[in-house]
């Protein structure tokens, strides 16, 4: 498709969603404007009509997020979706509002205002990145591509007390060596002789456990808690929600002992499949990622 063109289906995609904003005005949560557009819209969402059942006003209760690359009248804008493999880029994007304008107003979660996850269509080649806002509303971040193949681009943000998760493709020309998920396990290499124990102590609850050459080590903070852990579904890569447990609480917390309390994370599998677990933390002052496939039957 040339680029003209694809822009041309890009810009009907924006009129139709935000005619279909426009249409809905300010109606919040299941209670919906019974337009075309507004039921086009739900029907796109996955778990749209379970969330109208049985959300109850809460705005944040949808487990799956990053399908779209538009949603609540927000949309993810690349500057770029075509990348070279292996040339270091700056990779540009913005939040465009209703009004056709890049959004500034960003809140800090997890201690930064935009986490930006990039990841192979296949699962390989996570990365986490933290983009820096320009006054115009343009935010940047430097990237490197090694594999060509299709990745997926998370923006992941809050604001006005909302997290969005908006999520768009980019392009690497290239010959692809597709990778498969790793094979489901309870413990993942993350380099270095590091090594990662998952664990399920309950539905809901994911816990992970660090060691060292075979011994456990006491994680560093990292975003704000023990780790940050990315969960994405095998095939449409959905985004879900994924929670810190702070070690307080309702959950028990660990008594603390000597080198590894486990870093916990609520989170809901909505369907059956598999999903690419992607758990970081930090150890001596470096950033690690280890990779799980979980099965959800
Ligand atoms: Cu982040």
């Amino acid at each position: 498709m040339s680029a003209a063109a694809k822009l041309a289906g890009f810009a009907a995609v924006l009129l139709l969603v935000f005619g279909g904003a426009v249409a809905v005005g300010g109606a919040i949560g299941p209670e919906r404007d019974g337009s075309e557009a507004a039921d086009a819209d739900d029907a796109m969402s996955a778990h749209g009509a379970d969330e109208a059942a049985h959300g109850g006003g809460e705005a944040t209760a949808d487990p799956v997020r990053g399908l779209a690359a538009s949603a609540d009248g927000l949309t993810l804008a690349l500057e770029q979706t075509q990348l070279q493999r292996r040339r270091p880029t700056e990779l540009r994007f913005a939040i465009v509002g209703s009004d056709g304008r890049p959004v500034r107003d960003f809140e800090v979660e997890h201690e930064k205002r935009m986490h930006l996850i990039v990841v192979r269509r296949d699962g390989s080649g996570f990365q986490h990145l933290h983009p820096k806002l320009a006054a115009d509303g343009t935010w940047s971040t430097p990237i490197k591509l090694d594999d060509a193949g299709d990745y997926r681009v998370f923006a992941d943000f809050k604001r006005e007390g909302e997290n969005h998760t908006l999520a768009t493709d980019v392009f690497v020309d290239g010959p692809v060596d597709h990778r498969e998920l790793p094979r489901p396990a309870t413990t993942a290499d993350a380099g270095d002789g590091y090594q990662v124990d998952l664990h399920e102590p309950q539905p809901g609850m994911l816990e992970f456990e660090v060691a060292k050459d075979g011994k456990p080590v006491e994680v560093e903070p990292y975003l704000g808690a023990g780790g940050h852990l990315v969960a994405l579904r095998e095939g449409d890569l959905a985004y879900l929600h994924v929670h810190p447990v702070t070690g307080e609480g309702e959950h028990g917390a660990e008594p603390a002992h000597e080198g590894g309390a486990p870093v916990a994370f609520e989170t809901e599998f909505p369907s059956s499949g598999r999903y690419g677990l992607y758990l970081q933390f930090k150890h001596d002052g470096k950033v690690r990622t280890a990779q799980f496939t979980r099965v959800q039957r």
